[in-house]
């Protein structure tokens, strides 16, 4: 967050981002204190609010201000923490934005009806505050989630899919809501269209990307920094772009006996992964295939006016890679 707010250097974004947490309070408030000590939960963990930021950010390219980019950037973060909500009860979590996950304070059933109370709330802010076009949207997007995650499951400890099948799913679980996020707030501050366009395709890359690095921390980096063991998808099955390459790669007959044994997977097989998969250069070739995603973001946004807003999209990229150069040194 702090490296957020040194190369976002704009007040107005962060004065609305706090409206943003007061709104989504009110938002995620029940009748009933326990629902809404439970909905709130995750609210007050923390979260780097990345969704709500991209909404803000993107409607400095508008022509109006108002409360609508506000109202743009909690509905998308209800969404997103609706969806962590029932992502844990799948992944049966313990730990969720260094606090106890709801399904592990409470129960699965709890957070589930929490997941939906907060999903539900999203739509009621979309609706009263924003546009058709907007509510639509955030419906599609939620349906893109679901897709996403459900193909994920099917993909699970599976040896035979490939990079494609793995784009397929980052795109639904991810892209499609970092771009929601930011074509609603463009909307919501009454951009051109073709600014709303060329914001939607830049966030498009820019989720493509914020899930690979996402994807590449988990294998370089150590506990204490991403709050989990590293290796952490491979255990739980999830194979994501370097893994998926070293199975094709030189090392491929060797990474498919690993992975193919019996799991729980012990560390040592994990442990062995993760060396192949650095070794052969395959988090490397993940970063460059981000970078080239990061090339047709900033493709995306010719044409969009120049100024500081601009600059700070442009520098967003770096930012989420430079979180995995981090972590390597
Ligand atoms: C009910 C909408 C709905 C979905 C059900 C569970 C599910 C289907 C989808 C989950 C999709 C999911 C968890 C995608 C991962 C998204 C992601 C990159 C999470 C981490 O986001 P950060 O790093 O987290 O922005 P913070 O905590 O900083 O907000």
């Amino acid at each position: 967050m702090d490296d957020l707010q040194s190369l976002i250097r704009i007040p107005r974004v962060w004065d609305s981002l706090t409206r943003v947490e007061e709104r989504l309070l009110e938002a995620a408030a029940a009748d009933d204190p326990y629902l809404t000590k439970i909905a709130q939960h995750l609210l007050l963990a923390g979260g780097k609010r990345f969704r709500p930021l991209l909404a803000l950010l993107a409607a400095e390219f508008g022509k109006s201000r108002d409360h609508r980019p506000v109202e743009a950037g909690v509905s998308v973060e209800l969404i997103h923490v609706g969806s962590l909500y029932h992502d844990d009860v799948i992944d049966e979590a313990d730990v969720r934005r260094g606090a106890a996950s709801v399904n592990a304070n409470w129960s699965n059933t709890v957070a589930i009806l929490a997941g939906d109370f907060l999903m539900a709330r999203a739509s009621e802010v979309a609706a009263t505050h924003l546009s058709q076009e907007s509510v639509r949207l955030l419906a599609a997007t939620y349906a893109e989630l679901v897709e996403g995650q459900t193909r994920e499951l099917q993909l699970d400890f599976d040896l035979d899919h490939g990079v494609a099948e793995y784009e397929q799913v980052i795109a639904g679980k991810t892209a499609s809501l970092i771009r929601t996020s930011a074509r609603l707030g463009a909307i919501a501050s009454d951009a051109d269209d073709h600014v709303v366009e060329a914001l939607s395709r830049w966030a498009w890359e820019l989720g493509m990307v914020f899930q690979i690095a996402d994807d590449a921390l988990d294998l370089v980096a150590d506990e204490e920094t991403i709050g989990k063991p590293a290796g952490s998808d491979i255990r739980e099955g999830k194979f994501t772009m370097p893994v998926l390459e070293s199975l094709a790669g030189a090392s491929g007959a060797r990474v498919r006996e690993l992975l193919g044994s019996t799991h729980p997977y012990p560390d040592t097989v994990v442990r062995e992964v993760i060396d192949i998969v650095r070794s052969g250069g395959h988090v490397d070739s993940a970063l460059t295939e981000a970078t080239r995603r990061l090339d047709l973001a900033s493709a995306a946004l010719v044409g969009i006016p120049e100024g500081e807003p601009k600059q700070i999209l442009e520098s967003l990229g770096a930012y989420l890679l430079g979180r995995v150069d981090a972590a390597r040194s």
